[in-house]
């Protein structure tokens, strides 16, 4: 019997703050990088399983909904999961800005970010 393992890991750069990006319009949206549902160090097959478990399965509502929001339509579905698989595996288009660097959401939407801790310096 063989067994395959599905392996895919994308590591996130951190870089300096850009101070005078943090406008009072923008601090709502938080300090991102979208696509990492559960505020890892890095994007890879647990982000889509975090929002599936979310949507689905009655698991915990992630800290920051504009994280999980992979295509920046402002709201968490399951396209999103769908998006992240089809990204970390087929080649598919990478989440939308902030990524893959911590940044704000360029996006006024209904999405709320109480806390992302993967893009706290402090
Ligand atoms: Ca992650
Ligand atoms: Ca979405």
């Amino acid at each position: 019997m063989t067994t395959i393992y599905l392996v895919a890991t994308k590591t996130l750069s951190q870089p300096e703050p850009e101070y005078g990006l943090y406008g009072d319009e923008t601090q709502a949206s938080g300090n991102i990088v979208r696509g990492n549902a559960d505020s890892s160090d890095n994007i890879d097959l647990s982000d889509p399983i975090w929002v599936l478990n979310f949507l689905f399965l009655g698991g915990a509502e992630p800290a920051c909904l504009d994280s999980a929001d992979s295509d920046d339509n402002g709201r968490v579905e399951l396209t999103d999961a769908v998006y992240l698989l089809n990204f970390l595996f087929l080649g598919g288009p990478a989440p939308r800005e902030p990524f893959p660097a911590c940044g704000f959401d360029p996006t006024l939407d209904d999405s709320t970010c109480d806390s992302f801790e993967a893009c706290e310096t402090t």
